[in-house]
């Protein structure tokens, strides 16, 4: 049974070329003012927005289907699990993992590596164990392994990055020791674009046995990802990046891995028999669902899924390049402007400074002009520190921007530079 029926549009779609002015139809808000001006949203890494097939999907579910799932023999539970349930499926063939059993629903990017953190890490980890990260990482993949640091006595090592934003390989390698316990990775830097070749790290990491986390929040959105091609341990991703909805998101684990790993919350679903004596886990991927789910959210997810498969990933990850591309150019020319992270290899995020101008009266008087952008430290604090700036401003791109509203950017940056310079 489908969430919402998939519509003519989005089935004929995958052979035709892409047709931005069409697709942007298909988002609501996309047609909407603000401060005056039609909306011109830059700002998809923080959270991209949802087509109407999404927002059919969940209305749908809600007011033909809504029960608990996994609980009830009667019709709409059992016609909710099976969406539900649908969606893992979705979910499982989208990042091509073994079986369903490896595809846990989660909250979001943040929640899946605090269970990693505290599930997997937690309970092996000894004094004197090494856990690596890079420099480039979001908040979301260092906290929760400074936190388990501080419980288990197990030391953080940090793989410092180059000036263009790139994780150095090298001293990756010389950070490596008999000592790792686990690499912790972003696939896609949210403060600079980096694309990190996670590949390589995941080969050298896999040939001394220490498994591999990635970070796919901001990849999972962009680029294919197939977990068994990547061979890494743990994959994470949020939904509200993807056209999904917030709430959800999805945590991959290897299934030899995730068998070995106690359960992080405790209560309903994650038990198969209750007695004061003790309990009894329920089987994966319920071990590590306690209470009932983000339904909606799931579903709204697997949604989210189809639609981008209708549009194709490589074709979304094209687009997008050309919009990375063509904002890298326009932005030079405008003077003082400064790009931070400027590796080769990068997804549609643009962070850059302009002399003079602090970030936030940027962002401000870029929202006068409708112009959506983030400004600040992203969530990422070491990258700004390695930086030697407080904050930068970032744009970041969808498949549903336009060249055109780069214009809109670069126009709007000059009218903050006549403001402020
Ligand atoms: N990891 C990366 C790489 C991210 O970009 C984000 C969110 C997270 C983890 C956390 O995801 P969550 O869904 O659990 O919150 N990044 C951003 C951003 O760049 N601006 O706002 C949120």
């Amino acid at each position: 049974m489908n969430a919402a029926p998939a519509s003519a549009t989005m089935q004929a779609r995958a052979s035709r070329p892409l047709d931005v002015e069409a697709l942007r139809r298909e988002f609501p808000v996309l047609s909407r003012q603000v401060n005056g001006r039609p909306l011109c949203y830059l700002d998809s890494a923080a959270s991209s927005q949802r087509p109407q097939f999404v927002i059919d999907a969940i209305s749908h579910y809600y007011e033909t289907t809504h029960a608990n799932v996994h609980r009830g023999v009667h019709t709409l539970s059992q016609e909710a699990t099976d969406l539900f349930e649908g969606a893992r499926e979705t979910l499982r063939r989208f990042i091509n993992a073994r079986s369903t059993r490896e595809v846990i629903f989660v909250r979001g990017t943040t929640e899946a590596i605090n269970l990693v953190a505290q599930s997997y890490a937690r309970p092996r980890l000894q004094p004197g164990n090494e856990i690596l990260i890079s420099w480039l990482e979001h908040h979301a993949n260092i906290v929760p392994w400074q936190m388990v640091c501080e419980q288990t006595g197990a030391v953080l090592k940090v793989i410092p990055i180059t000036r263009s934003g790139e994780v150095d390989f090298e001293a990756f390698e010389s950070l490596l020791s008999e000592r790792t316990r686990l690499l912790a990775l972003s696939h896609v830097s949210n403060a600079l674009g980096t694309i990190v070749p996670v590949e390589r790290y995941i080969r050298e990491a896999r040939r001394r046995g220490i498994p591999v986390l990635l970070d796919g929040a901001q990849a999972a959105p962009h680029m294919p990802v197939d977990v068994q091609a990547l061979d890494c341990d743990f994959y994470c991703f949020s939904g509200h990046k993807m056209c999904g909805p917030t709430g959800i998101g999805v945590l991959y684990g290897r299934e030899s891995l995730l068998a070995a790993m106690p359960p992080w919350q405790g209560g309903g679903d994650m038990i198969l028999a209750v007695s004061f004596k003790g309990t009894i886990y329920n089987e994966l991927p319920y071990k590590f669902e306690a209470g009932t789910p983000h339904i909606a959210g799931a579903i709204g997810l697997g949604a989210a899924v189809d639609y981008l498969e209708s549009i194709g990933l490589e074709r979304i990850a094209a687009a997008e390049q050309d919009l990375l591309d063509y904002a890298t150019q326009r932005l030079a020319t405008i003077p003082g402007l400064t790009l931070v992270g400027t590796a080769p290899a990068k997804a549609a995020v643009v962070s850059f400074t302009v002399d003079g101008m602090h970030p936030h009266d940027l962002g401000t008087i870029l929202d006068h002009e409708g112009v959506a952008i983030r400004t600040g430290h992203h969530c990422a604090m070491p990258v700004m520190e390695f930086f030697g700036l407080p904050a930068t401003a970032r744009a970041s791109f969808a498949f549903y921007n336009t060249r055109a509203e780069v214009d809109r950017l670069v126009d709007a940056l000059q009218v903050a530079r006549e403001m402020l310079g």
